[in-house]
């Protein structure tokens, strides 16, 4: 660490030192761009760091709203609106009841080099409320909303702030969030991404996330002259993000043997192929169940209960559940377990002794803000088919996706290999390599927007 970016670190950790999910993606972050610190002194002239680490606003807020049986239920409401040089604030709303302002502020902070990374013009932000969908009625969940909205709408704009799903908010959701804000504003503009395709949605979104972390697996792996064909693959998760990368691996002859929850993991030696992903896509998104009823439905799987999937070998692992869902001795397992290429569909699920080992080991790791850039970059095409007014086709969004992602992966590697004394012809630091591409174009917009 240089005095610089040690005493930025000490300044953040003094000043968020209950927030430590934000501590540590900040530290992810600073001790990867080191090495472009060190070479262009003007970010540090300018105090980018600091001003960087800085959301622009937080807005937090009450959410008053009354259960089916008439009771008064209070929830509290947050939008973080990290960073707008390059673009709207732009980034999803998570409702989960761990959410609090330093996971906004984490998850906010990861979206500002994310999104810059898509090649888009969008900001970072994020938002959510400690709400749990979980067990509550279609009414409840639309009662929320409507009263999240009703503070949320003053904030937001399809020019200043452009909100999304993220764990707990998917399409049911974004249709009550969108209702509400028409109704208050009476504008029909395209303020939310998400959106159902019969009123200003596009094709591919659900899709997205999970579609192009596959596809940034496939450009890491070309890099070693391999590809995702028959590899055996672990997958955590079993939400919007999982469901997809599951049908892309399909598509692509790949065989993944688990999916989990909050609860447990199923462990399927035989493939969860087509026909049991519909199942599970049924489960999950309409019947509303838990992973564990695979076991009773298909023979041949086994149920682990309180257990993620990080011990069953496999070539290939793609956490896409949640933050810190892989420690540095799950790390070891998987790599000692023969592990090639870890590509997180969630965001941060690594810890950082769980990076070192993948680092140290040399295999192809591609950080969430790389991988899985491809659910935000979707909004962005969302937003300009909404100022369009024109909707693309399947086959148009997948093919600017496709690109995108190869793009990303492209501006990792080369920004690893200018960078980074520990890239190799044989192996690429795409921690850094995205940090660095990703830093270093909203740093430049902020030097050239001035002191603001
Ligand atoms: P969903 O709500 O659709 O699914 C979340 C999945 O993760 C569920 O299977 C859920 O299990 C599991 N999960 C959630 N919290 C925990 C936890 N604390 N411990 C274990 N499992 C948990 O969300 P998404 O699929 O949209 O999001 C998954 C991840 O992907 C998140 O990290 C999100 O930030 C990230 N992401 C999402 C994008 C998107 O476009 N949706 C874009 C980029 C990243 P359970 O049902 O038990 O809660
Ligand atoms: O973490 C993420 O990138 C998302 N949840 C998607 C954000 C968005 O605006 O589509």
């Amino acid at each position: 660490m240089t005095e610089y970016t040690t005493r930025v670190l000490e300044g953040v950790r003094n000043k968020n030192a209950h927030e430590p999910e934000f501590l540590q993606a900040v530290q992810e972050v600073i001790s990867t761009i080191e090495p472009v610190l060190s070479a262009q002194k003007k970010y540090e002239e300018n105090c980018i760091l600091e001003r960087i680490t800085e959301p622009e606003r937080t807005i937090i807020f009450r959410v008053p709203w009354t259960d089916d049986a008439g009771r008064i239920r209070i929830n509290r409401g947050f939008r973080v609106e990290f960073n707008s040089a390059i673009g709207p604030y732009k980034g999803g709303l998570r409702f989960h009841p761990s959410v609090n302002l330093g996971i906004l502020k984490f998850l906010g902070f990861e979206q500002v080099f994310k999104n810059s990374l898509t090649t888009l013009a969008m900001g970072g932000g994020k938002g959510g409320s400690d709400f749990d969908p979980k067990g509550k009625s279609d009414t409840e969940v639309m009662r929320f909303c409507q009263s999240f909205m009703t503070e949320l709408q003053r904030h937001i704009g399809a020019d200043t702030d452009v909100p999304a799903g993220d764990i707990g908010v998917g399409g049911r959701e974004i249709g009550y969030l969108f209702g509400q804000y028409k109704r208050l504003r009476n504008e029909f503009t395209g303020v939310l991404t998400g959106k159902a395709l019969n009123w200003g949605g596009s094709l591919i979104r659900p899709e997205a996330t999970g579609y192009g972390c596959v596809y940034f697996a496939q450009n890491m792996l070309a890099t070693r002259g391999d590809d995702v064909s028959g590899k055996v693959c672990t997958v955590s998760g079993s939400g919007n993000v999982a469901q997809y990368l599951v049908e892309k691996l399909n598509q692509l002859g790949a065989k993944v043997v688990t999916m989990s929850d909050s609860n447990g993991t199923i462990y399927d030696p035989a493939g969860i192929d087509a026909e049991k992903l519909a199942w599970v896509m049924e489960l999950k998104n309409v019947r509303r169940g838990r992973i564990k009823e695979y076991a009773s439905q298909f023979t041949g799987s086994q149920y682990m209960e309180g257990q993620r999937p990080w011990s069953i070998p496999c070539d290939c692992a793609f956490p896409c559940a949640t933050q810190n869902e892989i420690n540095g001795e799950e790390a070891a397992a998987l790599v000692k377990n023969g592990c090639k290429l870890v590509a997180e569909g969630a965001n941060m699920p690594t810890d950082l002794d769980g990076i070192s080992v993948y680092l140290n080991a040399g295999i192809l790791y591609g950080p969430a803000k790389a991988a899985n850039a491809g659910g935000v970059a979707v909004s962005g095409l969302e937003m300009a088919q909404n100022s369009q007014r024109l909707n693309w086709t399947r086959e148009q969004v997948d093919a600017k996706l496709f690109d995108i992602m190869k793009n990303i992966h492209e501006n990792a590697y080369n920004h690893a290999h200018e960078y980074c004394k520990d890239c190799t012809s044989d192996f690429t630091n795409y921690v850094a390599g995205a940090n660095i591409a990703g830093f270093v174009k909203v740093a430049d917009a902020m030097i050239d927007q001035g002191l603001v």
